[in-house]
């Protein structure tokens, strides 16, 4: 057999068929062709068994194939450097386009309400408290004079956990734990969060709202002290023409005790579906706080008197901001989300 001649027959196949080549593509197959495991190449090792020069064999064996590999890796290098370029060209970036804008994002009503509210009741001296949204049944009920044999739990009784811890039904709860944090001392703080109840959702009523509790304790502290706080809240918030009426009510934990209403944002006060007709909306629960309160949790009732509030922190939303149904505040609607800014002071 003439190696010689065998070997450069192939060369010559090879680089003819390289000739041929014009994509990345095409290359690979000619690479599989002769390069693979079963490819011309590694196959011509076979015929080393027909040859009695086994040396020049292996020399020539060595040429072809270094020669094959050589080739092919140039001929790759320059469809990669040549694939790069096009990548490149694509990705040009034209300055001269306008950008993308970034959308911004939105406070939900709840939150943006929370800290007009603070805003308001820290300008008149109050300081900001957190309690527990799980409570145990002493400090939700038992300390605000709420036993468990008392009728006004029936409007409560709401979302257990066990016989004795629930998600609180309302925030005066901090009422009892700021008291005894204090240890007898003056007290005025809110407190801001979130309450549960087993409510059924309509517009203004949710099983899952926002109050915002708020204590004043001191020496010679009175109802006309309250009616001034709870105005003054009021008309910072809503503006001097908004009307607000006081209706006693009965809390336990307060005696008296008042319900406020503010004219209905909806129908200016003539009677609609969000109001129920009433042409008001009652947005917060307050009075003196009941002086077996005081005395419960550490205070000498002779010496100290104080008043409570729990507001509604969505109604206060809805009021603020025009928004008509309560559930909105939840549903995260980016176009409700980015109108409800709308202040409502006529
Ligand atoms: C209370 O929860 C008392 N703890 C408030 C209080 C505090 C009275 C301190 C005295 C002293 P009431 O259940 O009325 O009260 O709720 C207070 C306010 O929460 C209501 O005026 C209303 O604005 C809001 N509210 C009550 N229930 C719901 C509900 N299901 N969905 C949305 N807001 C509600």
């Amino acid at each position: 057999m003439d190696i010689k001649k065998y070997f450069d027959d192939i060369t010559k196949e090879f680089i003819e068929e390289l000739t041929k080549v014009k994509t990345y593509e095409e290359l690979s197959v000619v690479r599989i062709k002769y390069l693979s495991k079963k490819g011309v190449v590694p196959m011509l090792m076979l015929k080393i068994k027909e040859v009695s020069d086994k040396k020049s064999f292996g020399e020539a064996y060595n040429k072809i194939k270094n020669f094959v590999e050589l080739t092919l890796n140039e001929k790759q290098k320059v469809y990669e450097t040549e694939k790069l370029k096009q990548e490149l060209e694509k990705e040009k970036i034209d300055i001269s386009l306008p950008g993308s804008s970034l959308k911004r994002g939105m406070m939900n009503p709840y939150y943006k309400i929370i800290r007009e509210i603070e805003d308001i009741f820290v300008g008149m001296g109050y300081q900001v408290e957190d309690g527990p949204e799980v409570e145990n049944d002493k400090f939700n009920f038992e300390l605000l004079n709420i036993p468990s044999d008392h009728p006004a739990r029936d409007m409560q009784d709401s979302l257990y956990i066990d016989s004795n811890i629930l998600l609180r039904t309302h925030t005066s709860p901090v009422q009892a734990r700021v008291m005894q944090k204090a240890k007898g001392k003056p007290i005025k703080v809110i407190c801001p969060g979130k309450v549960y109840r087993r409510d059924d959702d309509d517009m203004t009523h949710s099983h899952q709202f926002g109050q915002v509790e708020g204590l004043v304790i001191d020496k010679n502290i009175n109802m006309a002290n309250l009616k001034a706080t709870l105005e003054l809240f009021i008309k910072s918030m809503f503006g001097e023409k908004r009307e607000i009426r006081l209706r006693s009510s009965y809390f336990p934990f307060t005696e008296p005790s008042v319900e406020v209403d503010i004219s209905c944002i909806n129908c200016g006060g003539k009677g609609c579906s969000m109001c129920k007709n009433t042409g008001w909306i009652e947005i917060l629960g307050a009075g003196m706080v009941n002086p077996k309160v005081l005395t419960m949790n550490g205070y000498d009732a002779d010496e100290y008197s104080g008043f409570a509030f729990g507001i509604g922190i969505e109604r206060v939303a809805m009021l603020r901001y025009g928004i008509d149904d309560i559930r909105r505040i939840y549903q995260n609607d980016i176009r409700f989300l980015s109108n409800f800014n709308k202040i409502c002071e006529d």
